[in-house]
């Protein structure tokens, strides 16, 4: 890597942001209390074959009754700032209609608790857990729901709007609609490809009204957070490979990139959607909308993607509008997931959007690897980890070098939780949690990264 100091560190930008992430149905627990309903996912998870051993969130980490343990070691790891989601059926458990006091309660006293850490923190608004209400009455295929979640948007930024100066509107919206409606894979669990459309559009609408909302009650910093991959073709000279690659591009990224930072659709994807759904759902001014302006774009990045085009007969297709297209193993390492790790797929995907969408400031919201580490004599040594995470900061490091205007970097997890379908088979966390005993236990990677923290590089 370059050296700028003389020092042999990779240095980071002096107002780079130092954090960690979680979410609220993976930590939280406590899910009967204080007047939350329940949210798609307690349905989801309760149904026969749709996680890891019928595992629920029901407790997880218990931080809901932990959180100033958890805002302990998160000072103690160094951070400034703290992703966190705020849980849509605590706030109003109709979904829509009035606000639940004590379920805010909980947000103002975590807010408060962190603020005396010394640390920012940075509200998500949705991270997957929908009130069921609204699923009954047609979830995200439906507008209305973009309406409900731009007022239930408004009234957390009520009451926390005075100390949360970052606000972030959707978690992974291809992740809701695609996963969520389109393969099964995660709740509500319909596997409605034209479903799948419907609810990406409602929740990038969901998005720009409430950004929208947020900016007019004076909301200082306003974001989205998106799962971005960089596709490659398997072979770059084969053009079926190459309009593959561009495909799953446009399916997984520019159909939501374009939208929020232009407020418009790419043309191929508006007609690729009219195949599924025609267009009538998308109004005049819906994409004007979207393209509220946000101050910075949020990342999420985990695995590189490499496609081909299929050949022969048309076989089951990964996600809807991906038929014809093949995933060739990429032949690279895997992590505990099963996922391909290539470093180098982070600063391709960050040079890649710098150039794209030159005026967004970018942050990385999300990095990080499920690895099956296990804790001895009080110390859990997840080298593998250790390694992802630094192969990956030296590469936003060297797309800092290449011009990329990167604020920030937050690694997935603060703690081993409720990882969706795979319960809590798979552990992410930086630190370890014994789920028997709720006994949290820093990793050697919590160690390693509030040393880079405290040097602000590595
Ligand atoms: C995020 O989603 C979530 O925001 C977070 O809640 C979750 O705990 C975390 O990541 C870890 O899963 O092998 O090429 O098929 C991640 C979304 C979508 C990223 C699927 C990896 C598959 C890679 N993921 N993708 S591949």
């Amino acid at each position: 890597t370059d050296d700028r100091t003389g020092t042999g560190l990779a240095l980071f930008p002096p107002a780079f942001r130092w954090g960690v992430a979680t979410a609220a149905y993976q930590i939280e627990g406590a899910t009967a209390e204080d007047g939350r309903t329940p949210s798609i996912w307690d349905t989801f998870s309760r149904t026969p074959g749709r996680v890891h051993l019928g595992q629920t969130g029901d407790v997880a980490c218990d931080h809901y009754h932990r959180y100033a343990e958890d805002v302990a070691l998160m000072r103690d790891l160094g951070v400034d700032t703290y992703r966190f989601s705020i849980s849509w059926p605590r706030i109003k458990p109709d979904g829509t209609g009035p606000v639940n006091p004590r379920g805010l309660d909980f947000y103002d006293r975590l807010v408060d608790t962190l603020l005396a850490a010394g640390i920012d923190p940075m509200a998500t608004l949705y991270h997957w857990d929908l009130p069921q209400t609204l699923e009954d009455g047609g979830g995200w295929t439906v507008r209305d729901t973009a309406h409900h979640f731009a007022a239930y948007a408004e009234a957390v930024y009520d009451r926390l709007g005075d100390r949360i100066r970052t606000w972030t509107t959707l978690n992974e919206p291809w992740c809701s609609a695609f996963l969520g409606y389109g393969t099964r894979d995660q709740a509500p669990g319909r596997a409605e490809p034209a479903s799948a459309f419907l609810a990406a559009h409602h929740l990038l609408l969901g998005h720009g009204l409430a950004a929208r909302a947020l900016r007019a009650a004076g909301a200082r910093e306003v974001s989205v957070t998106v799962n971005l991959t960089p596709v490659s073709p398997r072979d770059p000279q084969d053009r079926h490979d190459v309009a593959a690659a561009r495909l799953v591009d446009g399916l997984h990224n520019r159909i939501f990139l374009d939208p929020i930072v232009y407020g418009r659709y790419p043309a191929d994807m508006l007609e690729h959607t009219a195949r599924f759904t025609g267009l009538d759902h998308i109004l005049d001014g819906d994409e004007e909308l979207i393209g509220a302006p946000i101050d910075f774009l949020g990342v999420n990045y985990y695995a590189p993607t490499h496609v081909a085009a299929k050949v022969g007969t048309p076989s089951s297709d990964r996600f809807p509008g991906t038929e014809g297209v093949e995933h060739p193993d990429p032949d690279l390492p895997v992590t505990g997931m099963g996922w391909p790790v290539e470093a180098d797929g982070l600063r391709r995907l960050l040079v890649r959007l710098a150039r794209d969408y030159p005026s967004t400031p970018l942050m990385i919201t999300e990095n990080g690897a499920a690895y099956p580490d296990s804790a001895e004599d009080g110390r859990v040594a997840d080298a593998e980890r250790v390694d992802y995470l630094r192969t990956h900061l030296l590469a936003a490091h060297q797309a800092i070098q290449e011009g990329v205007d990167l604020r920030g970097y937050l690694a997935w997890s603060l703690m081993d939780n409720f990882e969706w379908a795979y319960g809590y088979d798979k552990r992410f966390g930086l630190v370890h949690v014994d789920y028997d005993t709720q006994t949290r236990i820093p990793k050697d990677s919590a160690l390693w990264y509030s040393g880079v923290i405290g040097r602000n590089g590595l």
